[in-house]
């Protein structure tokens, strides 16, 4: 059986497209560097990625190519569960019972749903709505204690501790959900796109060049920091004078994140400096981290066998944790559960 320990870790990335710097040093990194010191679940969240319209042979495909990612990027499947949303149905379950719970106010607030829906709210699907009620209950299955996001998921995680102290107390069960802690790292939480420092790198933007892409060639990563957007002057040499530019801003977390260098250091190296060699020591940067995992994402795409494996596995972890916690639920709310 396997256990959660009081140290416990779930996060999860959307198979909506190729992932892209963006998803790995806002989440995947951390997973990695988080593996020896908390149990930890990584899910593809298959489910959140049809709250917005997929092509179904894309969904399969792009959910397998998450799995290599993260295979790839250094989360080792003997040591963390991977596996993938749809596949154990208690995470439906479980969000039913939390769209009972969560006040329709509470999510009218969130700022992802209206980003996403945009103009158009009436055509957004109510999956999009009550999306986070699906997250809390990836969350809440695993009883997680930590969960280490990007900085869009803030608001997301705020809920997820307002739904669990809201169940804990309605049904008189006092401490039967922890409430979970966020880890967010300060610079890379928010990698912004390349052409536009506000907006969000993201992988649904028809921009191909707003982001670089785990499995990009060097060619494309170095086309692409050449022609990312920076501002008419040379590299600034205070801090308050680069959090006014946020495309440079932006770079240079990018460059932090990737050489571990902080970002203090780099603006000494580069001030007073046009951004040429600036973005030529970026691409090399890029190129040397990306190249290797991209080469295994690759080589692990053409063994599906051995993907669709490690996720069977992962599966079968995780519903041994998720039906324990699911039919718990069922006993405290009154709901009878007729198995054989
Ligand atoms: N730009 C980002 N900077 C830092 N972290 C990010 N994350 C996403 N974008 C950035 C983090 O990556 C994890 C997985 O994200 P997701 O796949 O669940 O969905 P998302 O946040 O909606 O990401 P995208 O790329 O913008 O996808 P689309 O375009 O499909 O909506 C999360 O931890 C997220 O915080």
């Amino acid at each position: 059986m396997i256990e959660t320990n009081s140290r416990t870790i779930l996060s999860g990335v959307q198979p909506s497209g190729d992932l892209h710097i963006g998803n790995y040093l806002g989440a995947i990194k951390n997973f990695v560097k988080m593996q020896n010191d908390f149990k930890c679940f990584f899910c593809v969240v298959d489910l959140h990625a049809i709250t917005v319209k997929q092509n179904p042979e894309l969904l399969s495909r792009n959910t397998l190519e998450v799995v290599a990612t993260y295979i790839a990027s250094g989360i080792n499947p003997e040591k963390s569960v991977i596996f993938n949303q749809s596949s154990v149905s208690a995470h439906a379950e479980l969000s039913w019972i939390f769209n009972c719970v969560t006040r329709m106010g509470w999510l009218s607030r969130m700022t992802q749903f209206k980003d996403k829906a945009g103009k158009d709210r009436e055509n957004a699907s109510s999956g999009l709505f009550i999306y986070p009620n699906l997250m809390a209950a990836d969350i809440l299955l695993y009883k997680a204690t930590h969960v280490p996001v990007g900085n869009d998921q803030k608001q997301h995680l705020e809920l997820t501790r307002d739904i669990a102290q809201k169940f804990n107390r309605d049904f008189n069960c006092e401490k039967f959900f922890p409430i979970p802690e966020p880890i967010i790292e300060d610079n890379t939480s928010r990698i912004m796109s390349l052409k536009d420092g506000n907006q969000k790198m993201s992988k649904s933007d028809l921009s191909d060049n707003s982001r670089i892409s785990m499995t990009d060639e060097t060619d494309s990563i170095v086309k692409k920091i050449k022609k990312a957007k920076t501002a008419d002057v040379n590299m600034p040499s205070t801090m308050n004078e680069i959090l006014k530019l946020s495309e440079i801003n932006n770079l240079l977390n990018i460059y932090s994140g990737f050489s571990g260098k902080e970002k203090k250091i780099l603006i000494n190296e580069y001030q007073g400096k046009n951004f040429s060699k600036f973005k030529e020591d970026l691409s090399e940067i890029l190129v040397d981290v990306i190249n290797p995992i991209s080469s295994e994402i690759k080589k692990l795409m053409q063994d599906q066998k051995f993907l669709k494996r490690i996720m069977l596995e992962g599966t079968n972890k995780a519903n041994q944790v998720a039906k324990k916690t699911i039919n718990d639920v069922y006993d405290i709310v009154g709901l009878i559960r007729n198995e054989t």
